[in-house]
């Protein structure tokens, strides 16, 4: 099914007309109400009136995040503050966090676009929708909660925490629909497990995971595990917060952009050129619609790539690729360029090993080194030594052999990596100060 069939299937021809429509307002209206896009336009002597197709899109400014801490924490707005109804912020794990405004009509937009991410899942007003995503600054919570409520479905807003009391939850109220990081909702698997309860029994038939970057490796794994179709669900705050992009249960290939609200592009992130479909770099979002804090070619450092190939389901919009990592996670060992996806994906295909992992990099005698840390399962744990050694000799040889990394691989106890009720952390760079 499909929620907005005009907006989601329009032909590419109209779909453009309405995009560089709603550019045009959108490039008049930061000119006018943001003295940071003024100036910007002013440097590089770009006017309004300059932007008549959508390739003149490449004569505009990129925004990065640090201009969005530069004018923290409302300077960004194009709107009066009292048009503001709602703010959210980023988490700021990598400095000053980044705020984000919203008015009336941009919630309401957000709430419908999230309506059309449920039903690309299938979900529709009949299902139970189980909300792990945070609820407060954090965008997942409250941008799932009003998309359902759009729909018409039944939301269940329990937020991130409290796993136990999640799992008798889920196991009374019966929830059809999951929204969660994907690895937590391995915790609530595991907990549910400690339990004695086996998700598959229960009614959940969906996850929608997002919010982290995940790999097809670990996506098979839940649904093994679950017994559910596990979708991408892609957002970020600066951009509007989850759905921007959703991946169909139809075709489980790629996430759907909603085009009609965000004009997306892939740029080298080296040289900023933009790259043709089909190529490898880095998602840069403009926001057509947004009012309150409207952003022209914001730089994701989200590393994907575009395809425009229509899909089964029916939808015409380009889909991106998965998130491959962010360009700032991307480690690099001793000159070889790592994304820590590429490590989740070998260790999710040894067997015997749980999907909990942490990479600690340190520099020694002015060498980067990575330690791959690793959980067992159950089962294997009690087995002998020499057993251990031979995987952690594979993963060794399989990280070398495809990463042209080389690693130490320690295996670890069950459950001795730490849990997460959000985005998990996975990387420990020593290397940094804290
Ligand atoms: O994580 C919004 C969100 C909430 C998305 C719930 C999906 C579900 P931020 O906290 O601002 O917003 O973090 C945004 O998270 O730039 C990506 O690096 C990463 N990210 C989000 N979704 C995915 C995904 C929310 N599906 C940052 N795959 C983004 C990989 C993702 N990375």
């Amino acid at each position: 099914m499909i929620y907005d069939v005009e907006m989601e299937t329009l032909p590419r021809e109209d779909l453009e007309a309405l995009q560089l429509r709603r550019l045009k307002s959108l490039v008049e209206r930061v000119h006018a109400n943001v003295g940071f896009y003024r100036q910007k336009f002013d440097d590089m002597g770009v006017k309004p009136s300059d932007i008549r197709t959508l390739a003149d899109l490449k004569l505009l400014p990129f925004t990065e995040k640090q201009d969005l801490r530069n004018h923290y924490p409302f300077g960004m707005f194009a709107v009066p503050k009292e048009n503001v109804v709602r703010i959210h912020a980023s988490s700021g794990t990598t400095g000053k966090s980044t705020v984000v405004g919203y008015t009336n009509r941009d919630v309401r937009n957000w709430a419908r676009l999230m309506a059309r991410c449920f039903v690309a899942s299938g979900a529709s007003p009949k299902d139970i929708i189980h909300n792990a995503y945070g609820y407060g600054l954090f965008t997942g919570g409250l941008g799932a909660h009003y998309g359902a409520e759009e729909l018409g479905a039944t939301i269940v807003p329990i937020s991130g925490g409290g796993t136990k009391r999640q799992v008798m939850l889920m196991k009374d109220f019966g929830p059809t629909v999951l929204c969660s990081t994907p690895s937590y909702a391995l915790v609530l698997y595991e907990a549910a497990q400690e339990a004695g309860i086996d998700i598959k029994d229960l009614p959940l038939k969906t996850g929608i995971f997002g919010a982290e970057p995940w790999t097809e490796e670990m996506r098979r794994d839940i649904e093994d595990k679950m017994g559910i179709t596990a979708l991408d669900i892609y957002g970020l705050s600066e951009i509007m917060g989850p759905g921007v992009g959703i991946e169909c249960n139809i075709a489980q290939k790629g996430l759907h952009i909603m085009e009609d609200h965000f004009l997306v592009e892939i740029i080298d992130p080296e040289t900023c050129e933009v790259l043709p479909p089909g190529e490898i770099g880095e998602l840069v979002i403009t926001t057509l619609t947004k009012e309150a804090q409207p952003l022209i070619r914001y730089r994701t450092r989200d590393i994907t790539r575009l395809e425009q190939v229509p899909c089964r389901c029916g939808r015409t919009t380009a889909r991106v690729h998965r998130m491959m990592g962010r360009s700032d996670d991307m480690l690099i060992i001793r000159g070889v360029n790592v994304f820590p996806s590429q490590i989740e994906s070998i260790l999710l295909e040894t067997e015997g090993l749980a999907p909990h992992y942490l990479l600690v990099i340190k520099r020694e005698a002015n060498l980067d080194t990575l330690e791959v840390q690793v959980e067992v399962d159950e089962k294997l744990f009690s087995d002998e030594i020499k057993i251990l050694q031979r995987i952690e000799g594979k993963i060794v040889k399989n990280i070398k052999d495809y990463l042209g990394v080389t690693a130490q691989v320690k295996l670890v106890e069950p459950r001795s990596i730490q849990r997460s009720e959000g985005k998990a952390k996975r990387i420990l760079d020593l290397r940094k100060p804290n």
